[in-house]
């Protein structure tokens, strides 16, 4: 097979990247190796920044989204009693909204279809070959066969276990990682959700309210890196949320049947450069933020809006400019985007190991943010997010 553009991947960056391209007039192939099924099943991020939400408007697939999505204006964070409401549309003018990643992969590849865009399911991408020429190809495995996908260019947008970022030669990138010991315990509930998004520091722990609608909450809490889901009975998850949400008499967080759970290990990871040879890499595959940021998603999708807009350059102009300056622009958004989740992350968790001091250098700094505008204006400046630059 052969395309201009092999994009390795069906997530977030790999289906955006292919609507943007088509936009441009550049045709592409996703190669996906799990089936639709496992894909829209995957439960995720939750809060689009308003650049991913124009994106998806520009291409005409925010209907759904418009339709079912919260939106959500405040953002709380509990500490030893106290809590700092930050006024997202007061201090930011902006807000945010909630709307699951499952929903938007869904949105994406029902627009793939019906627009005939190739997307190859449990299409397993097995090696990169040709990096450094004219014609890289894409080896994978589909149906029990060995097949190739020849290119003009590769996008790999196969996420942080993925095969693309191992494909370019030792020496030629450099890994930056940081990786906490411990982990975020996700459920969805069928239970009213808090109104507004909470976080809380609290001697237990950190936790976290979210939500997917009114009716089903996304909560998490912080627990040991190796922790086994299925550990938590419903009773367990509940009791502890209550205790973590200084909700000890159970009046405020309702409970509900828990329908779905996951651990995530919390790391910060960051390569650079992102790119080589005909190699371009996005989204998970080239960077990790702490999901305390809530910035996953929302940052593999600014990275392929300037990979489709330095590709589409490229086919217009013949013009490799903005091509070859793809990882500098992004990575000034990565690491700005990594500084803030990471500082949100300690701020917010428990770290027994560092002791009494540095927890109540935690609580100064909350009590700090609780007592200044111009701290929860930085904040929410940075939750609701850095505006897009074009590349
Ligand atoms: P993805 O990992 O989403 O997609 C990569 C795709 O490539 C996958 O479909 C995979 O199957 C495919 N692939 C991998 N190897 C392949 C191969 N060899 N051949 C072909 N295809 C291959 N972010 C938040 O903002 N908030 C959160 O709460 C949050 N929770 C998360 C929980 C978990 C468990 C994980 C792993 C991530 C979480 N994230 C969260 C971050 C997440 O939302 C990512 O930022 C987002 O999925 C990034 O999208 P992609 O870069 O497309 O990578
Ligand atoms: C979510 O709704 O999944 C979510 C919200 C805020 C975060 C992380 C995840 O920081």
């Amino acid at each position: 097979m052969r395309t201009q553009v092999g994009i390795i991947g069906a997530g977030p960056a790999g289906l955006f990247l292919a609507h943007l391209l088509r936009q441009a007039g550049v045709e592409s192939v996703i190669l996906e190796s799990r089936s639709r099924a496992y894909v829209e099943s995957r439960v995720r991020a939750g809060v689009l920044e308003a650049g991913t939400v124009e994106t998806l408007s520009a291409l005409g697939l925010d209907a759904r989204m418009k339709r079912e999505c919260m939106i959500d204006d405040g953002l709380d964070i509990r500490f030893r009693g106290k809590t700092i409401n930050l006024d997202l549309p007061g201090l930011t003018g902006q807000h945010v909204v909630i709307y699951g990643q499952q929903e938007v992969v869904k949105d994406l590849i029902a627009s793939c279809i019906s627009l005939g865009q190739p997307l190859e399911f449990e299409a397993k991408v097995t090696g990169l070959t040709g990096l450094d020429g004219e014609r890289p190809e894409i080896h994978y495995l589909q149906g029990g066969e060995d097949k190739v996908l020849t290119c003009d260019f590769i996008a790999g947008c196969d996420g942080y276990h993925g095969v693309s970022r191992a494909a370019v030669p030792e020496g030629k990138i450099t890994h930056y990682e940081k990786t906490y010991d411990f982990a975020w315990l996700g459920v969805l509930s069928r239970s009213r959700p808090l109104p507004d998004m909470t976080y809380t520091n609290s001697d237990r722990g950190f936790a976290l309210c979210s939500r997917r609608s009114t009716q089903v909450s996304r909560l998490y809490l912080q627990v040991g890196a190796d922790e086994n889901p299925e550990a938590w009975s419903d009773a367990r998850f509940w009791d502890e949320l209550h205790q973590r949400m200084f909700d000890a008499d159970k009046v405020e967080i309702v409970e509900g049947e828990i329908f779905q759970r996951d651990v995530a290990r919390l790391r910060s990871f960051i390569a650079a450069p992102m790119q080589y040879g005909r190699l371009y890499l996005a989204g998970d595959a080239v960077h990790i933020t702490p999901p305390t940021g809530a910035k996953g998603l929302n940052l593999a999708v600014a990275d392929v809006r300037s990979l489709a807009g330095a590709l589409g350059h490229f086919y217009r102009t013949s013009q490799r400019d903005k091509l070859a300056r793809y990882s500098e622009h992004c990575l000034k958004r990565v690491w700005r985007t990594v500084g803030y989740s990471t500082r949100m992350t300690e701020l917010l968790h428990k770290f027994p190991e560092q002791g009494a001091y540095r927890r109540e250098l935690q609580f100064a700094e909350l009590d700090f943010i609780h007592s200044s505008r111009a701290a929860q204006a930085a904040i929410a400046e940075q939750y609701v997010g850095m505006p897009y630059e074009p590349i």
